[in-house]
């Protein structure tokens, strides 16, 4: 009858219609569908510098206010023991990205360049871009700003730390830095990241889409303004458990390091601890609330349910445990940091995954998550496992190189350093949290540091310095060397 076959033609004209506005559809420009092929998620991957494992729902410290990071790791799984590769930002950047480890591609150190050792093909970024992705991103990704510009489809610019056109209540002590910003959060350059972010998912796009949001802070300068520093206020300030003669039991070379920045001396001829603690809280609560707004942003698109989820801090940051102030060691401080995720279909609300995990994991997840094949080079393992089952086997360990063959091993319970003079530590989290009690000297332990020196790697380049004119041994590396562990 006419009427009938009127109106199954426009419920099928009305399914075309719908299908050629959805933002994820694949489309023939007639609005005819193409293929039936799986759509691939969108990825939010949001970038914190210097932000350690002071999050509320990892315990750490009670003092700390993040209850967006807390609200994001209810949203799927959030993993209580991972690892960045390397203590500092370009290497720990540089290896999450590329793939391949500090003892690989030379890059130990924030002045060692990353663009001679390893190149654009090998982004992780990349990956995506090569996929048919957009790829959008904004702030610090690599360390500097957004790294290969080839990786990107468009970007915001890497914008930068500090503050906007405001002036600071400087109240830094010598290398630590923090003042409080005579201006509201439009001060802070993460806030523009963060609008960008939010502009990006009220977009509609064509493709799927490779989002970065890459937030500066709590990186040094801790300037943010004064609301921030009241949530915690000075008087109720409780400054991290701390051990005396903690130092006595390491090696030279672990004592060289914990002294060396000459923060700790400062600080406590400062008589003003407290208000450095104070100082990096604020900042911790400034940037959760900017990834809460882009997290809200997420839920009122119409990417919330196919989009993957990675939140990552670059490594972890010390305020004073083992005489030690900022990142450059191998302890826990400076190595644990977050990481969350939400993948839709494969993660389950409410996820904690204890595992033993570092940033190597994060490039080839994605990859197979997405459905893009890991590139050879990829040393890394996936951890599609732990985030369909956080309870599941997991065999291998967290790995961080600080400096050439200067090493980390973390487990579920033991964490095992053995530096390039053979110096070691040994500390077992069973019972030593704070890693007060070095246990490597305990002829009970061989086995157990043979078992774990398995895991250091066998290959460790000199670090990559800079090409000089007319040096023709240190030309950059095409693909930053073979797959060793
Ligand atoms: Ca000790």
């Amino acid at each position: 009858m006419p009427h009938r076959r009127f109106s199954s033609s426009l419920r099928l004209a009305i399914a075309l219609v719908t299908l050629c506005f959805h933002p994820l559809g694949c489309f023939h420009p007639l609005g005819i569908a193409l293929s039936a092929e799986p759509k691939k998620p969108n990825v939010l991957f949001i970038a914190v510098d210097d932000l350690n494992h002071w999050v509320g729902h990892l315990g750490r410290n009670k003092q700390t206010k993040t209850p967006n990071l807390d609200r994001l790791a209810k949203m799927g799984v959030t993993f209580t023991n991972a690892h960045c590769a390397a203590p500092i930002c370009n290497p720990s950047r540089t290896a999450l990205l590329s793939g391949l480890r500090p003892s690989t591609t030379g890059v130990y150190d924030n002045g060692d360049p990353y663009e001679l050792a390893v190149n654009n093909k090998q982004s992780l970024v990349t990956q995506f871009k090569d996929a048919g992705y957009e790829t959008l991103g904004m702030g610090k990704l690599w360390h500097g700003g957004l790294g290969f510009p080839k990786q990107w489809t468009s970007t915001g610019g890497p914008d930068g730390n500090g503050q906007r056109k405001t002036k600071v209540d400087d109240r830094s002590i010598g290398g630590i830095k923090f003042g409080i910003i005579d201006g509201d959060d439009t001060s802070v350059p993460d806030t523009h990241i963060a609008d960008y972010g939010i502009a990006e998912l009220n977009k509609a796009h064509d493709q799927p889409f490779f989002l970065t949001i890459g937030f500066h802070k709590p990186h040094m300068p801790w300037n943010v303004p004064k609301k921030y520093y009241d949530m915690h206020p000075l008087d109720s300030i409780e400054l991290p458990p701390t051990k005396q003669g903690d130092l006595d039991d390491l090696p030279a070379v672990a004592i060289r390091m914990a002294h060396s920045s000459g923060d700790h001396a400062a600080v406590l001829a400062s008589g003003r601890w407290k208000e450095a603690v104070q100082a990096y809280l604020a900042a911790i609560s400034y940037l959760d609330g900017q990834v809460g707004r882009v997290l809200d942003a997420l839920e009122k698109s119409p990417y919330a349910s196919n989009t993957i989820i990675c939140l990552w801090g670059d490594h972890g940051w010390h305020l004073g445990e083992k005489e030690h102030w900022r990142k450059f060691a191998l302890w826990e401080e400076a190595t644990r940091a977050p990481l969350i995720w939400v993948a839709p279909g494969v993660t389950k609300p409410n996820g904690v995954c204890n595992r033993s995990v570092d940033f190597m994991t994060i490039y080839p997840t994605l990859c197979e998550l997405s459905g893009i094949p890991i590139p050879d080079h990829v040393v890394g393992k996936s951890i599609r496992s732990l985030l369909a089952d956080p309870n599941s086997a997991w065999n291998d360990v967290a790995l961080t190189t600080f400096g050439q063959n200067n090493h980390a091993i973390r487990d579920e319970r033991w964490r095992y350093i053995r530096y390039a003079d053979g110096s070691e530590e040994l500390y077992d989290h069973n019972n030593d949290s704070y890693e007060w009690t070095n246990l490597a000297s305990k002829p009970e332990h061989n086995a157990l540091k043979q078992q774990l020196a398995m895991n250091f790697p066998t290959t460790n380049v000199p670090a990559v310095k800079k090409v000089s004119a007319g040096d023709e041994n240190q030309k950059p590396k095409k693909n930053g060397g073979k797959k060793p562990k």
